[in-house]
C-alpha cells in the first residue's frame, strides 16, 4: 500500500505539538515535526517520536463485543446487534430506573466532536446531568480558580509569553517530564537572558526543581500558606502595583485584611518555609519584572485545590502581572484536549460555551441552539466522578458508559471505583484497546479508531485549536469515537445526530460558542487546515486571540477581577503516630498515566519498567526499607507495593509514588489503592497528592506483566 502521511496533534500531554506523521501499509513508520509549525517548532520529546511503536495492534479492540449476562463470556457481535442492544438497554434502565440511573465517565482525550456529541446526548436527549469526566481529577479546581478570579474559564496566556517572561514561578508542576517541549522553551529563555530566573514550588526536588534558580520545597498542602507569606512581604517591601489594583481589581482589602490577621509564625510553619526562602522569593518577584507562573496538578490535585488557584491569582494581581505580554497566571492543562472538553461542557455541571446548567437563560440558549424542547436540560448538576462511582457502588447507578479513561486504575480510593463497576447492572466501555483493567468489567465494548486514524479538532494548554488528521485505516470495525455516540443516539430514536463527518458535527459545535467567553465559531474546518488558532476567534476573518485580557477588562458583573481572601487550610486527612508519612502521587516522563500506550514501547518500558516509590534516608532507616528493596506503602484504605528508591531528593516525611502501574501490572500495585476520595469543597477535585501511609518492607513480587505487554504488543 501507498505511503501515507498527514499533520496530527500528540494524543498525550496538553502542549498539543503538532507531529507530521507517516504510515507505510496501514502501519505507523515515523514522526517527526516541522521546525515552521507552532506550537512546538520542530520539537518533539520521546513519548511523541516513539508514537509509531505505540499502536500494538494485537492489543486493539477490533470488533464490538457484547455479553446479555454477567455470567457469560464476552463475543463478538456486529455493530447491528450491538447498537440495538446498547440503544435498547439504555431505555430500559431509564425506564426503569429513571434517567439519572444512567451515567457516563469521559475524558480530556476525547475530541471536541466526540465530546460535544456525548454532551448533547446526555443533557440534551437522556435527560440527564449524571456526565462527568477525568478532567474533575485534573482540572476542575483551574476552571474554578479562574471562574472566581476572571469570571471565566480559560487562561489568560500563550506559550509566546515564555520569551518574554523574566520570572517564571512553577508551583506544584513536574514541566521536564509531564511538560517537556513547553519547559524547553523555558529552559531557552533562562538561558538567553541573564536577568530571567526561574521558581520551582514543590516539596520533591524534581527534574524541574534542579533547573531553578531557587526550589522552595514546600510542605505538602502548604501552598496557600507559602504565597500569603509572600504577599505579605510585597506588601511590606510597598512593591504592589497600585494603579492596578485600583482600576481593574476588586477585594484587595479584604486580602490584606486576611495577610495581616494570619499570624506569621503559623504561616511559616504550615509552609515549612523559612524568613530567608520566603525573602529569595519575593526578591524575584518585585521590579519591573514579567511574571509567568505555570501550575498544574501540585496545585489542582488538593481539597485545598481552589484556594491555591486563586493564592496564585491573587499574587498576579497585586503585582498587576495580568494581560501583559510576558506576564500571567498560566494553568497547564495534562490531557491533549482537556481544554476543548471544558469547551463543550462536558462536567457534570457545565454545558457547551462555558455555560451553567444551573442558569436557566443557559439552558434555554443551548435549548434552542439543539432544537429541542424547552425544559429538556435539566437544571442541578450530576454527580461529579468521585459520587459518581461510589452511587454505582450503592447501587443507584444501573448503566456506567465509559470512553477513553481507565477508571480502574486512574480513580483515587480505586476499591470503591472497581466495587461500582462490578455492580453496575451495564457497563459500557468505548476503547481502542481490549485489555484494558476496565474493560475487565465491561458488559458491552464498543471499538474505538484512534490516534492517527480519525480527523478531530482538539485545544492545548493555551486555547489554540488544531486539526488532527487521519494518517491510517482504523483495524477491523473500529470507528472514530464521534461515530459511535452518534449511531447510539440515532439507535435510541433521537433526530438529533444525522451527521456523516466531523465537520458537521465541528460546524453546529462551533455556532453553539459564539457571543461566548471561549467563542471559536469562527474557525472553520478550512482556517484550521492551514494552522492552529487561538480562542476566542468570533468571525471567519478574526485572527484569534494568543493573549485576553489585555484591556484590564475581565468578563465579571463589574469588569473587575476579584481577588480571594482564604484561609490556610489543613489537608483533610492528617498523619498519626500509625502512618507518619505523607504520600504524594505523580507521574514520571516514560510513562502516560495507565500506560495503555507507552506501556506498548520498548523504549520507555526501559526507562520506566516497574513502580517505584522514592523515600527519605531517614524513613528508610525508621522503616527497614533497603535501597532497591520492595516495599509496601499502606494506608487507611489499602496498601500498594513498588520497588525502593531511597533518596534526598524526598524530605523526610513524605514518599513519591507514581501511579501509572495499575493492578493489572501485579495484583498489589495501584497506587489508588491508598489515596483517598476526599475532595475540594468547590472544584470537587479529589485530593490525590495526600495521604497517610506508613512503610513495610516486601518481598519482590513473583511475576509481573511488563514483559509480557510488550510482547503481546508487537
Ligand atoms: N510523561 C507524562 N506526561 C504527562 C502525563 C503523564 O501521565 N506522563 N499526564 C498528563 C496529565 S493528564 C497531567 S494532569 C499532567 C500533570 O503534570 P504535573 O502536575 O506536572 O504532574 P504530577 O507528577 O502529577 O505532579 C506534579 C508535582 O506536584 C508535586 N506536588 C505534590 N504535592 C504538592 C503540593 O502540595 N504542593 C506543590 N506545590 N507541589 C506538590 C509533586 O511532587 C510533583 O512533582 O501531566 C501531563 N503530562
Ligand atoms: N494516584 C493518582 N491518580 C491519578 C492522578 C494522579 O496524579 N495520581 N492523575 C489523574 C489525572 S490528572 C488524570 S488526567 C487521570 C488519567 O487517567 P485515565 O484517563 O484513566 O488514563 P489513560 O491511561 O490515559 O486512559 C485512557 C484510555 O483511553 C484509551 N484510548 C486511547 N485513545 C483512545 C481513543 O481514541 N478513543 C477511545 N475511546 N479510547 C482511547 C486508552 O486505551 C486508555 O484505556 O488519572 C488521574 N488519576
Ligand atoms: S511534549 Fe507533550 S505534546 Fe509534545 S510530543 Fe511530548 S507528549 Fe506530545
Ligand atoms: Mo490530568
Amino acid at each position: 500500500m501507498a505511503l501515507r502521511q498527514a499533520r496530527a496533534t500528540c494524543p498525550y500531554c496538553g502542549v498539543g505539538c503538532v507531529l507530521d506523521v507517516k504510515s507505510q501499509d496501514n502501519a505507523l513508520v515515523q514522526i517527526t515535526a516541522d521546525p515552521a509549525v507552532a506550537p512546538n517548532f520542530g520539537m518533539m520529546c520521546p513519548k511523541g517520536a516513539l508514537l509509531f511503536k505505540s499502536d500494538a495492534p494485537k492489543r486493539r479492540l477490533a470488533t464490538p463485543m457484547m455479553r446479555e449476562n454477567k455470567d457469560a463470556p464476552l463475543r463478538e457481535v456486529s455493530w447491528k446487534e450491538v447498537l440495538r442492544y446498547t440503544a435498547d438497554r439504555l431505555t430500559a434502565v431509564r425506564g426503569a430506573r429513571g434517567p439519572d440511573a444512567v451515567a457516563f465517565y469521559g475524558s480530556g482525550q476525547l475530541d471536541t466532536e466526540a465530546s460535544y456529541l456525548f454532551t448533547k446526548l446526555f443533557k440534551g436527549y437522556l435527560r440527564t446531568n449524571q456526565m462527568d469526566t477525568n478532567s474533575r481529577l485534573c482540572m476542575s479546581s483551574a476552571v474554578a480558580g479562574y471562574v472566581q478570579a476572571f469570571g471565566s474559564d480559560g487562561p489568560p496566556t500563550c506559550y509566546n509569553d515564555i520569551e518574554s517572561a523574566d520570572t517564571f514561578v512553577i508551583l506544584g508542576a513536574n514541566m521536564t517530564a509531564n511538560h517537556p517541549v513547553l519547559f524547553n522553551r523555558v529552559r531557552r529563555r533562562r538561558a538567553t537572558r541573564d536577568s530571567a530566573r526561574i521558581v520551582v514550588i514543590d516539596p520533591r526536588r524534581s527534574k524541574t526543581a534542579e533547573y531553578a534558580d531557587l526550589h522552595l520545597p514546600v510542605k505538602p498542602g502548604g501552598d496557600v500558606a507559602l504565597l500569603l507569606l509572600a504577599m505579605r512581604r510585597l506588601l511590606e517591601q510597598g512593591a504592589t502595583d497600585t494603579a492596578f489594583i485600583d482600576a481593574h481589581t476588586e477585594g484587595f482589602d479584604a486580602l490584606k485584611d486576611l495577610i495581616s490577621s494570619c499570624d506569621p509564625v503559623a504561616l511559616h510553619e504550615a509552609s515549612g518555609m523559612t524568613a530567608s526562602q520566603i525573602e529569595a522569593f519575593a526578591g524575584v518577584l518585585v521590579g519591573d519584572r514579567r511574571l509567568l507562573s505555570f501550575y498544574c496538578m501540585g496545585a489542582n490535585q488538593s481539597t485545598a485545590g481552589v484556594d491555591k488557584n486563586t493564592a496564585l491569582i491573587n499574587l498576579h494581581l497585586m503585582l498587576g502581572e495580568v494581560g501583559k505580554i510576558g506576564a500571567g497566571p498560566f494553568s497547564l492543562t495534562g490531557q491533549p484536549n482537556a481544554m476543548g472538553g471544558r469547551e463543550v461542557g462536558y462536567l457534570c455541571h457545565q454545558l457547551p460555551g462555558y455555560r451553567k446548567v444551573t442558569d436557566a437563560s443557559h439552558r434555554a440558549e443551548v435549548e434552542r441552539l439543539w432544537d429541542i424542547a424547552p425544559g429538556s436540560i435539566r437544571p442541578t448538576p450530576g454527580r461529579s466522578a468521585v459520587p459518581m462511582f461510589q452511587a454505582a457502588a450503592d447501587g443507584e447507578i444501573d448503566a456506567l458508559w465509559i470512553a477513553c479513561t481507565n477508571p480502574a486504575v486512574s480513580m483515587p480510593n480505586v476499591s470503591v471505583t472497581q466495587a461500582g463497576l462490578e455492580r453496575a447492572g451495564l457497563v459500557i466501555v468505548q476503547d481502542c484497546f481490549k485489555d484494558t483493567e476496565t474493560a475487565r468489567y465491561a458488559d458491552v465494548l464498543l471499538p474505538a479508531a484512534t490516534w492517527g486514524e480519525k480527523s478531530g479538532t482538539m485545544t492545548n494548554s493555551e486555547r489554540l485549536v488544531t486539526r488532527s488528521r487521519a494518517v491510517k485505516d482504523a483495524p477491523g470495525k473500529a470507528v472514530p469515537d464521534w461515530q459511535i455516540v452518534a449511531a447510539v443516539g440515532r439507535a435510541m430514536g433521537f433526530d438529533g445526530f444525522d451527521f456523516t463527518s466531523p465537520k458537521q458535527v465541528w460546524d453546529e459545535f462551533r455556532k453553539t460558542t459564539a457571543g461566548t467567553p471561549c467563542d471559536l465559531s469562527g474557525m472553520t474546518n478550512k482556517r484550521l487546515e492551514r494552522g492552529g488558532l487561538h480562542w476566542p476567534c468570533s468571525a471567519e476573518s478574526h485572527p484569534g486571540t494568543p493573549r485576553r485580557y489585555t484591556d484590564g477588562r475581565f468578563p465579571t458583573p463589574t469588569g473587575k477581577a476579584r481577588f480571594h481572601a482564604a484561609k490556610p487550610r489543613g489537608t483533610d486527612e492528617t498523619t498519626d503516630a500509625d502512618y507518619p508519612l505523607a504520600v504524594m502521587t505523580g507521574r514520571v516522563a516514560a510513562q502516560w498515566h495507565t500506560r495503555a500506550r507507552t506501556g506498548n514501547v520498548p523504549e520507555l518500558n526501559r526507562q520506566a519498567p516497574e513502580p517505584f516509590i522514592e523515600i527519605h534516608p531517614d524513613d528508610a532507616k525508621a522503616f527497614g526499607i533497603d535501597d532497591g528493596g520492595w516495599a509496601y506503602a499502606v494506608g487507611r484504605r489499602g496498601r500498594a507495593l513498588a520497588r525502593a528508591r531511597v533518596t534526598d531528593k524526598v524530605t523526610a516525611g513524605t514518599v513519591f509514588l507514581p501511579f501509572h502501574w495499575g493492578d493489572s501490572f501485579h495484583p498489589e500495585t495501584a497506587a489508588n489503592f491508598v489515596t483517598t476520595d476526599a475532595v475540594d469543597p468547590v472544584s470537587l477535585q479529589p485530593e490525590l497528592k495526600f495521604a497517610a501511609v506508613r512503610l513495610e518492607p516486601a518481598s519482590a513480587p513473583e511475576a509481573t506483566s511488563a514483559v509480557a505487554l510488550e510482547e503481546v504488543a508487537r
